[in-house]
């Protein structure tokens, strides 16, 4: 069963994780910039976080599922490096300390380490399609978001969420449904601690 299938089975919360509020007052420049400061802040911890589960992922993932895992974790370092640049224009402390929705999604990750690989694939590439699909509802943006919408929006996001499918689907087994919901769920909580913060 290809993993695209989780995406019409659990398509409630997964609209939950997509179309949040966060999302349209980014597209609508609604948005407080205290909302929007704070998703950067608690974003930028998580993608360190992200890097260091998909290092493990990838030292412990079967060969045709590499490449696209190695890509990725090289990308991360660029983004991370695109985070600081980020929180020095915006006057923004990177080391402020972690919320509740953060702190939990990191332990979601380290359970995942526990996981085989077909699931924390399909994890992996559940967190990067709700970028895709959550900043691709939001465009083009308010001109203040504007970068930060077609940071994942570009083609070759897309393509690489499109390169997890394929591997998620090489690896196979069975479709990991608890898995997905709980990253969906740690997804809307990630977007309501930001508007939490307006
Ligand atoms: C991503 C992210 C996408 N940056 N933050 C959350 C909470 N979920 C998913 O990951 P990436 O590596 O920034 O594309």
């Amino acid at each position: 069963m290809p993993v695209a299938e989780l995406l019409q089975r659990h398509a409630v919360p997964w609209r939950g994780a997509t179309a949040h509020p966060f999302l349209a007052a980014v597209r609508d420049g609604t948005l407080a910039e205290p909302a929007f400061d704070t998703w950067l802040v608690q974003d930028a911890r998580f993608v360190a976080d992200l890097l260091a589960f998909q290092a493990r992922l990838l030292a412990r993932a079967p060969r045709p599922a590499q490449a696209v895992l190695a890509g990725g974790a090289v990308a991360l370092v660029d983004e991370l490096a695109w985070f600081d640049r980020q929180a020095a224009s915006r006057g923004l402390d990177l080391s402020a300390a972690l919320l509740p929705a953060t702190v939990a999604y990191a332990g979601l990750l380290d359970r995942l380490d526990g996981a085989d690989v077909p699931t924390a694939l399909t994890a992996l590439w559940t967190i990067e399609r709700t970028y895709l699909d959550a900043w691709s509802a939001a465009r083009p943006g308010a001109p203040a978001y504007r970068e930060f919408v077609a940071h994942w929006t570009v083609p070759e996001f897309a393509g690489y969420v499109a390169g997890l499918e394929a591997a998620a689907d090489a690896v196979g087994g069975p479709l990991p449904d608890e898995v997905f919901l709980e990253v969906v769920a740690a997804e809307t909580a990630f977007w309501d601690m930001a508007v939490a913060a307006s």
